[in-house]
């Protein structure tokens, strides 16, 4: 008897288990049809694609016991697809038939305004402030979401308007943030992710009694119209480049253009050794601590060969977990890899592994150019080419949903003469008259490159983004390798040229070096997020003074 947390075999749901552990609630997993029963409570944390979600219940013979124990009159809390799977379908899976008990469908955000997935912190305000049972929401704090299919707030629709019970607006959108009716309460945003706030929503509702959490709302819910709230904040990252140093021990470094390996004192084109910085998860649980918004580990050997069994990576992620309650990014190495006894893992399989540690997204670079340059030797109208279905963006996008698939690239400037006329003409930057003086004269455009900057690929930043969209990926982590470590400010011009070029959000990266270099991207280039690493590592600069900057410069920015 008592609580119970459904796990249908997809997505992170590892960090529900340590947010109720954290909170001091004990739990058990339904691992059977039979396990309903026994449930007097129950989670449902939801995560990836509609139709996989819906998939997985039916293959485990979960489907029907899940609406029989809603029907029953039990307490019931869903997040994220464990609210949308209360709906009677998805766009995002026609072919998929959700349980029905709103009689509503799932829609998609518009991209003409904004970018999708909707991708962050943002507000939720609920209906009616009046109401008891508003589950420990706080309309001055922000939730993470993450998602590109929504229920729209349809307020003169009576048999949807009863559930509505609060709302968040991205875009011209104003959607369903939470829904409550009876036994039911169910949240688009992760509470599991959304730092103090949202674990008060969760803790909110386990301190209820079982007979509080069934407690009908005033019925009928008086129909309000929806409230106009943009509370969408820019997020700020922090990223840890994460290597064995020369005694073996798993540190975060920090390159200088890649270059991660301090210089020696008497010889400079000397190698010393591997700058350490400090350890990964002490590091993450200061970040947490100090406001990140989202906290990203990058394996940055993963060039070389790296069996998922012996991926030490995968403890760092699962003990990080452990103590951020904020999204967690894990990039390097996803892709397929060959086990010691000759197994072959898919990158589909090594992104599960990390997804049960404890990631909410993987991040692909490697092998992301690799895709594009396949893709576009099929032909297609839109001249980008066409996927077969086997990439690692494809394979992870369809599993668990495009917003938990982000492609980290790693660009290089290459300068050419203005009156250039070779095949990336049109998509030259030219440098400014009063810009710095190797740029003066000059133009450039943004060539990828594989394995760390390793080595360069006949591909440019502008079709690698596009491709990558097409094929599925949610998010673009833009890096630049003239401007990491460097602290002179980020690429404006490859960030604004990315962000011109795709729909998705992008993640500005490298060259941070003051506060007011997150200002400047966001106001010059209109990216959803800003990462950095050096400054924060050295204590030069911390989160909270981003923050404060931000807020100063009149840029909605998450405060805790
Ligand atoms: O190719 O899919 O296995 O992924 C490898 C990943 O590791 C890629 O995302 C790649 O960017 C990263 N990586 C590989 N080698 C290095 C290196 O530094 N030698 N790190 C590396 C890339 C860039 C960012 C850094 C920002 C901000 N480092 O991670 O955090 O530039 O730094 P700053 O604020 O200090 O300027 P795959």
């Amino acid at each position: 008897m008592g609580l119970y947390l459904l796990d249908y075999g997809a997505g992170n749901v590892q960090s529900l288990a340590n947010t109720l552990t954290k909170l001091g609630h004990g739990f058990q997993w339904i691992s059977s049809p039979a396990d309903f029963e026994k449930a007097t409570s129950l989670i449902f944390p939801g995560v990836g694609a509609f139709g996989s979600a819906i998939d997985g219940l039916v293959s485990r013979g979960l489907f029907e016991p899940l609406r029989e124990y809603i029907a029953s009159g039990k307490p019931y809390f869903g997040i994220c697809i464990g609210m949308q799977v209360l709906f009677r379908s998805s766009v995002e899976s026609p072919l998929s038939k959700g349980l029905g008990i709103i009689p509503s469908e799932i829609g998609v955000f518009s991209n003409t305004d904004k970018s999708v997935p909707h991708m962050g912190w943002n507000a939720v305000e609920p209906l009616d402030p009046e109401e008891k049972a508003n589950e420990g929401l706080n309309p001055r704090s922000t939730y993470y979401f993450v998602h590109s299919f929504r229920a729209v707030y349809d307020w003169e629709h009576p048999e949807v308007a009863q559930w509505a019970h609060a709302t968040t607006q991205y875009g011209q959108e104003v959607f369903l943030a939470t829904v409550q009716k009876g036994n039911v309460f169910a949240c688009q945003f992760h509470p599991e992710k959304s730092g103090p706030a949202g674990l008060k929503v969760l803790d909110a509702w386990l301190q209820q009694s079982e007979a509080e959490r069934t407690t009908s709302p005033p019925t009928p819910r008086i129909p309000r119209p929806p409230k106009a709230k943009d509370g969408f904040t820019k997020r700020v990252i922090a990223c840890m480049d994460v290597r064995s140093n020369d005694d073996g021990d798993l540190v975060v470094t920090k390159g200088d253009q890649y270059d991660v390996r301090e210089r020696s004192s008497t010889t400079a084109d000397v190698a010393g050794a591997v700058r350490n910085l400090g350890k990964p998860v002490e590091l993450s649980a200061r970040y947490y601590a100090s406001g990140a918004d989202e906290i990203c580990f990058m394996n940055i050997t993963s060039f070389r060969h790296s069996p998922l069994l012996d991926q030490p990576m995968l403890a760092v992620v699962r003990s990080a977990a452990e103590t951020v309650f904020v999204p967690l990014t894990i990039g390097g190495g996803i892709k397929d890899t060959v086990d010691p006894d000759g197994t072959l893992r898919p990158a589909l399989e090594v992104a599960g592994a990390y997804f049960r540690a404890g990631a909410d997204k993987v991040s692909i670079a490697t092998e992301a150019v690799f895709a594009v340059e396949k893709m576009r030797t099929r032909s297609s109208a839109d001249g980008l080419g066409e996927g077969d279905g086997t990439s690692a963006i494809e394979t992870i996008a369809h599993a668990y949903g495009r917003q938990a698939v982000v492609v980290s690239v790693d660009p290089r400037r290459v300068y050419v003469v203005p009156d250039y006329a070779g095949p990336y003409k049109g998509e030259l930057v030219f440098g400014k008259s009063d810009g710095p003086e190797k740029e003066r004269g000059k133009a450039w455009w943004y060539q990828c490159t594989v394995r760390g900057g390793r080595e360069d690929r006949p591909l440019s930043v502008v079709q690698l983004v596009k491709g990558v969209e097409k094929l599925g990926a949610g998010e673009v982590l833009l890096n630049s390798i003239d401007r990491d470590g460097t602290g002179a400010g980020y690429d404006l011009d490859l960030i604004a040229l990315v962000r011109r070029n795709v729909r998705i959000p992008v993640v500005a990266s490298s060259g941070a070096g003051r506060a007011e270099h997150f200002v400047e991207v966001f106001q010059k280039t209109g990216v959803e997020a800003a990462l950095a690493a050096g400054i924060f590592h050295r204590n030069e600069v911390g989160i909270d003074e981003v923050k404060v900057a931000l807020t100063a410069a009149g840029i909605s920015a998450r405060t805790i």
